[in-house]
């Protein structure tokens, strides 16, 4: 295994706690052995806040000046041994990425959280909650490269038993873990701390109002994010940046509590969907044409199920309405490939 830059073993030891893995080394020995190595805590206007493997004044924790357009909390910066200037963001192992705009012409992707383990979603065990969110919320995750886990939190206030159940269900057909917790009582969250141990890292996803910062106070023990801040959006409905910070569990694990997304619009880069839905892709493998498109053709497999009762037709659209978005993103990419050849620039994202 090569050597991290200059970092010696008391720094590696470091970097191993602030989440630093295998799957970083290769990245991390083409670095200049000068460098400091760094994990981004916190953006915000302006600034952004590293966490350091170790730095001359031992304070662990430098602000810089923002260091580019898409770098997220979560990922791993190398830094001049002055602490003046971020060199080079490394490669992630996985990323939560979103459409940040619907606009079809600024089509731009939007990291949330970088180099994460696990990725929580979050929802409400009451019966407000939505199963076509879970899905689409499931597609992100699996795209990332991480491992979705469903978290259902206020079990203190559900009586809504089928509700679970059905969420259960969509947990699952994809072969995912559920948990039913409340951020108020406790209950539920040793499970869910188990998700940091070994320095692991956990992005939590999930509406505003689910109970996001809640769990994550009280799986940190503080009272470090703000409860019940549910703004999204300014009146011109601009994102307003309210801070997804990298927070430390007692267990040495790692928390980034996300800002609650109204809009979560996907931005396709993987088998997210094939994995959201592998039960109607499991299905498909059995309908009579190789092309079916599950619309009207016969020896349909995925309706035959439908026609059971056993999958609802709910979900077959739900699919169908991602997969569109999906294309429609491509398309629109194939298109901004084209004329950014044009322009003769080289890259556009
Ligand atoms: N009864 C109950 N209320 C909760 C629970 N978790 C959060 N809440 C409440 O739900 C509201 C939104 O919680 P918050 O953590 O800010 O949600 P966030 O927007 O997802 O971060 C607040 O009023 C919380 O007190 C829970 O487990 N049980
Ligand atoms: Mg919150
Ligand atoms: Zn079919």
């Amino acid at each position: 295994m090569g050597c991290v830059g200059s970092v010696n073993d008391d720094m590696r030891h470091n970097l191993h706690e602030l989440g630093w893995n295998t799957k970083l080394e290769e990245a991390a020995e083409k670095i200049d052995s000068t460098f400091i190595i760094g994990r981004v805590s916190r953006l915000d206007r302006g600034w952004s806040t590293i966490k350091m493997s170790a730095s001359p004044q031992q304070s662990g924790t430098i602000r810089v000046r923002n260091i580019g357009a898409d770098v997220a909390v979560g990922d791993w910066v190398a830094v001049t041994q002055d602490l003046e200037r971020v060199e080079q963001v490394l490669p992630r192992y996985s990323a939560l990425i979103r459409r940040a705009s619907s606009d079809a012409i600024r089509a731009e992707q939007h990291a949330v959280a970088a180099n994460i383990d696990t990725v929580f979603i979050v929802h409400a065990a009451t019966n407000e909650s939505n199963q076509r969110r879970v899905e689409r919320e499931l597609v992100l995750a699996f795209d990332s490269g991480a491992t979705p886990v469903l978290v259902l939190t206020k079990n203190d206030l559900s009586d809504a038993p089928e509700h679970i159940a059905a969420l259960r269900d969509v947990a699952r057909v994809c072969g995912i873990a559920c948990h039913v917790v409340s951020g108020l009582t406790g209950d539920g969250l040793d499970e869910l701390a188990k998700y940091g141990e070994g320095h692991k890292s956990v992005a939590v996803l999930g509406a505003s109002g689910v109970g996001k910062s809640t769990l994550v106070n009280r799986l940190v023990g503080t009272t470090n994010q703000q409860v019940g801040e549910v703004r999204e959006g300014d009146q011109r409905g601009r994102h307003t940046t309210v801070a997804a910070d990298l927070v430390a569990l007692p267990n040495g694990g790692w928390l980034i509590d996300t800002p609650g997304l109204r809009a979560l619009n996907l931005w396709t880069s993987g088998r997210g969907i094939e994995r959201a839905f592998a039960d109607i892709f499991s299905l498909a493998e059995l309908c009579k044409f190789r092309d079916c498109k599950h619309q009207d053709e016969p020896g349909c497999a995925v309706h035959a199920s439908i026609a059971r009762g056993e999958l609802s037709l709910e979900r077959l659209e739900s699919m169908g309405r991602l997969v569109a978005e999906e294309l429609a993103l491509e398309d629109e990419q194939k298109v901004r490939v084209r004329l950014s050849n044009r322009k003769g620039m080289r890259k556009l994202n």
